[in-house]
């Protein structure tokens, strides 16, 4: 009843719709950006957003659901944090009649316990770091050491399968070691460091590719401290195009990224209003884009042009 009152009386009365979102955590670069850029959108579009952090813990993104529920909010937003155990609470959600939008990563669940989901194509993400990688890593055999992301999340899923595709049918490329990193930096710079002494100091190692820009940041980090040259010695490729990657670009130290864009909750407010004002169902999937960025992009003017948009 409050939705529709909202909606009746128009952008004016917007502020009654209230929005829970459950975020992952804060573990990288990009996830702090989405933060900032989804609190953004609430405000310019009067929403009274309820955000809860969950510290990277599913059972603590249930709990913030069960919570929204109780409250009776309008919608739900959800970043979920791995791919499956949703079904209850969105069984939940659905007999409240609260919409749920899943923000960045998909889940394995019957796809009418949600309205939509706004994510990227995060095998395509893997496949054009993978092409990257084959088209310009030359003839030679290289040893490629992989850092995963959370274990069991779709990125991480989803950005191997891609990765692998892309080398399917290249002979010389061969995936030597892959780990999770978690999404963070210090983990990446320390599963890093572990590559590198099981391949022969790095010496063994041609490339790595870190599923998120911030365990290539940590990666990159260790590759130095063993006294080698990521991005000549050992190349860079990875994914989210976060500003400091371009700085790492820029420094020649880190070679390809696809980026990803922290404003998923831009199109998810989109959709949300059309279907509460007209019950207009939106499509299962809103797609967003993948660009392959190089140090051919003048990495510092990005650097730049990056920084304002919630990073
Ligand atoms: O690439 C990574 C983050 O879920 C697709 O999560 C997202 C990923 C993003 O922590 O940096």
């Amino acid at each position: 009843a409050t939705v529709l009152a909202a909606c009746m009386f128009g952008s004016a009365s917007a502020a009654e719709l209230v929005v829970g979102f459950s975020q992952i955590g804060s573990e990288s670069g990009w996830r702090a950006a989405e933060t900032t850029v989804t609190k953004q959108e609430a405000e310019k579009r009067g929403v009274d957003l309820k955000f809860s952090d969950a510290q990277q813990k599913q059972e603590n993104q249930i709990k913030a659901l069960r919570s929204f529920v109780a409250q009776g909010v309008n919608a739900i937003f959800l970043a979920p944090v791995v791919e499956t155990g949703w079904d209850d609470v969105l069984k939940e959600a659905k007999e409240a009649e609260i919409p749920v939008i899943l923000l960045d990563r998909t889940i394995k669940a019957p796809d009418d316990l949600y309205l939509t989901a706004v994510t990227s194509d995060q095998v395509h993400e893997g496949k054009v770091a993978g092409e990257w990688l084959v088209k310009n890593a030359g003839d030679k055999k290289c040893n490629i050491v992989e850092l995963q992301g959370t274990t069991g999340s779709s990125p991480a899923i989803a950005r191997k399968k891609g990765f692998e595709e892309a080398l399917a049918g290249h002979e010389n490329f061969k995936i030597v070691r892959s780990q999770t990193g978690d999404f963070t930096r210090s983990k990446g710079k320390e599963v890093m460091e572990s590559f590198l002494k099981a391949e022969n100091g790095g010496k063994d190692i041609c490339a790595l590719y870190a599923h998120n820009d911030d365990m290539a940041v940590g990666g990159i980090q260790a590759i130095k401290e063993a006294g080698l040259k990521p991005g000549k010695d050992i190349l860079v490729v990875s994914i989210d195009a976060v500003p400091d990657i371009f700085q790492a670009m820029a420094a020649g130290e880190a070679n390809a990224t696809v980026e990803l864009t922290p404003n998923m909750a831009g199109p998810a407010f989109d959709v949300l209003d059309a279907y509460l004002k007209d019950k207009k169902e939106p499509p299962k999937w809103i797609q967003t884009e993948s660009k392959l960025y190089t140090p051919a992009d003048d990495p510092m003017k990005v650097y730049e042009a990056k920084k304002g948009l919630g990073y």
